[in-house]
C-alpha cells in the first residue's frame, strides 16, 4: 500500500480533487474511474501528481494504506450506489468512504446506516466551487462520524480553500448533515443569482445603460458590503461581448435558465420542515417560468402597464435597486438558515451556524464578505432566533427597506417581473406585522371543516356552531 488516499471517479471534478489532494505535502493518491481511459488520460497528462492508477477495485483497495480512505466524485444518484457497494465488498471495519457527490441528504442518511453496519465509516461531504474549486480549494461540507472525521478531518483542511486563514471545511454533524447544508447552499446560491438577475432587469430597462456599463455598477457594487463572487462575474459577464455578433454576449444568449435539481431539492425539504424559504422557491420558480417558451409565447400579447416606465433619476434608481439587492440577500440568507435550524431540529443534528457561515467564506459558489456578518451574528447567540433580526442586519434592513420598497412598486407599475425581490419583501413583512389574516384563515377552516381555533384572549380549542346557532363551543383538540 502506497497511498494514503484514494479517488473513485475521475470525470471534472473527480480529477481536479485528485489533483488538488497529490498537491498537498504527504499525500499520495490512489485513482479509479469505472472505465479505465479515463484513469490513463489523467495519469498521462498529470505525471507530477505521482498517482497510483488502479484498473479494479481490488487493486484500489490493496494500494491504500489503512483506514483506507476514499473519496467518490461520481454522478449522483445509481452510480454512487453502485460504488459503495463495491467499496464495501473490499474494504474493511474502520475505513473510511467519502462521498463527494451532490447527493440527497435523505440517500446519505439512508447509504450511512447501510455502510455502518459493515463495520465501515461512511461520510456523506458536499464540495462546492465547481471544477476550479476542486483543483484549487473548494468549501467542504462534510458528515458522517467523529470517528472518521479524526483521520479524514486534517486531510479536508489540507485541500479546501483558505479565508482568512482558516480552512474552509467543518465537521458538519452526523450522516446526512454535511449533504442537507450543501443543498442549502445551494438553494440560496439560486437566490442570491436571481436576485442579481433582477437587479440587472431593473437597471437594463429602466436606464439608458449598456450591459457594459452595468457590468461597470456591479464592480461598483463589488467594493462594498455586496462584495462577493458572484457579484464579481456578474460584472465579467456583462463585459463579455460575443466575438460573432459583436453584441453583449448576455443578449445572444437564449434566456431559459436550466438547473440540476438541488434548488428544488431545497424547497421540497423547506416545505416538508414548515419553513418558509419564499426567496429561494422564487427563484427556483423562475428559472421553470423561464424555461417554458410555449407558455411565454402564449402570454406574450397579455396586457401590461398602460402608462410607458421611465426613471428620472438613474442615479438614484440604481441606487435603490443596491438595497433592495441587499435586503433581500439578508431575507435569503435568514431562510436559508431557518431551514438548517429546523433540518438540524428534525434529524438530530448538532450544526454550529457560525461555522457554516465561516466556511462559505471561501471557496463556494456564494462566498462573500457578509458571510463574516452571519458568523459574527451567531457568536453573538448561538440560538438566534432569526438571523434577520441581529442587530447588524436589522440595521441593514432599516437602511434599506424604503429603498426596497420603492424597487418593488416600481417594478409592479412598470410589468417588471422580480419575484425575488417581491416575495422577499412580503417575507419581511409578514414576519413584521402585529396581526396577519392568518386569522379569518382559521375561521374559514373552522367554518367548512370545524377544524377549530384558538383565542388570543383565553386558553383552550373553541369551535363555532356555523351550521347551527353560531354560538361557540369549547372543543376537545383533535386535529
Ligand atoms: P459526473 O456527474 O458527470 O459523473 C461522471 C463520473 O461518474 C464518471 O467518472 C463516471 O465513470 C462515473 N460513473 C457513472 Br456516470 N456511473 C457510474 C457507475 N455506475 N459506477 C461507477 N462510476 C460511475 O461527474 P462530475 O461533473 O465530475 O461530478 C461528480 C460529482 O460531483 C457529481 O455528484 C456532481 O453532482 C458533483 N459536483 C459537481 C460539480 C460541478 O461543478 N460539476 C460541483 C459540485 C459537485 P465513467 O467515466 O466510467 O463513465
Amino acid at each position: 500500500a502506497t497511498a494514503n488516499i484514494g479517488v473513485v471517479g475521475l470525470a471534472v471534478m473527480g480529477s481536479n480533487l485528485a489533483r488538488n489532494l497529490a498537491s498537498r505535502e504527504g499525500n499520495t493518491v490512489a485513482v479509479f474511474n469505472r472505465h479505465y481511459d479515463k484513469t490513463e488520460t489523467l495519469i498521462g497528462e498529470h505525471p507530477e501528481a505521482g498517482f497510483v492508477p488502479a484498473s479494479d477495485y481490488e487493486a484500489f483497495a490493496a494500494s491504500l494504506s489503512k483506514p483506507r480512505t476514499a473519496i467518490i466524485m461520481v454522478k449522483a444518484g445509481a452510480g454512487t450506489d453502485a460504488v459503495i457497494t463495491s467499496l464495501t465488498e473490499v474494504f474493511e471495519p474502520g475505513d473510511i468512504i467519502v462521498d463527494g457527490g451532490n447527493a440527497l441528504f435523505t440517500d446519505t442518511i439512508r447509504r450511512e446506516k447501510a455502510v455502518r453496519e459493515t463495520g465501515i465509516n461512511f461520510v456523506g461531504a458536499g464540495i462546492s466551487g465547481g471544477e476550479e474549486g476542486a483543483l484549487n480549494g473548494p468549501s467542504i461540507m462534510p458528515g458522517g462520524s467523529d470517528e472518521s472525521w479524526v483521520t479524514l478531518g486534517p486531510i479536508l483542511r489540507s485541500i479546501a480553500a483558505i479565508a482568512e486563514g482558516e480552512p474552509c471545511v467543518t465537521h458538519v454533524g452526523h450522516d446526512g448533515a454535511g449533504h442537507f447544508v450543501k443543498m442549502v447552499h445551494n438553494g440560496i446560491e439560486y437566490a442570491d443569482m436571481q436576485l442579481i438577475g433582477e437587479a440587472y432587469d431593473l437597471i437594463r430597462r429602466g436606464t439608458d445603460k449598456s450591459p457594459a456599463e452595468i457590468a461597470d455598477v456591479f464592480a461598483d457594487w463589488n467594493t462594498g458590503e455586496l462584495e462577493s463572487y458572484l457579484i464579481e462575474i456578474t460584472a465579467e459577464v456583462l463585459r463579455q461581448v460575443d466575438a460573432d455578433t459583436r453584441k453583449p454576449l448576455v443578449d445572444v444568449i437564449l434566456d431559459q435558465a436550466g438547473a440540476k435539481g438541488t434548488g428544488a431539492w431545497t424547497v421540497q425539504t423547506a416545505l416538508d420542515l414548515g419553513i418558509p424559504v419564499s426567496g429561494i422557491a422564487e427563484a427556483v420558480f423562475a428559472r421553470s417560468l423561464s424555461s417554458k417558451p410555449a407558455q411565454r409565447a402564449a402570454a406574450s400579447d397579455l396586457p401590461g402597464p398602460s402608462e410607458a416606465w421611465t426613471v428620472d433619476d438613474p442615479d438614484a434608481f440604481i441606487s435603490d435597486v443596491r438595497d433592495a439587492l441587499y435586503a433581500s440577500k439578508i431575507i435569503a440568507y435568514s431562510q436559508g438558515f431557518d431551514e438548517i435550524v429546523a433540518g438540524a431540529a428534525q434529524y438530530g443534528w448538532d450544526i454550529k451556524k457560525g461555522d457554516i457561515a465561516a466556511i462559505w467564506r471561501g471557496g463556494c459558489i456564494i462566498r462573500a464578505r457578509f458571510l463574516n456578518r452571519i458568523t459574527e451574528a451567531y457568536a453573538d447567540d448561538a440560538d438566534l432566533t432569526l438571523l434577520a433580526a441581529a442587530p447588524y442586519f436589522a440595521e441593514a434592513l432599516g437602511r434599506t427597506q424604503e429603498a426596497w420598497r420603492r424597487v418593488v412598486a416600481t417594478a409592479a407599475q412598470a410589468g417588471i417581473p422580480s419575484p425575488a425581490f417581491s416575495s422577499s419583501l412580503a417575507y419581511y413583512d409578514g414576519l413584521r406585522a402585529d396581526r396577519l389574516p392568518a386569522a379569518l384563515i382559521q375561521a374559514q377552516r373552522d367554518f367548512f371543516g370545524a377544524h377549530t381555533y384558538k383565542r388570543v384572549d383565553k386558553e383552550g380549542t373553541f369551535h363555532t356552531l356555523w351550521s347551527g346557532d353560531r354560538s361557540e363551543i369549547e372543543s376537545v383538540d383533535t386535529h
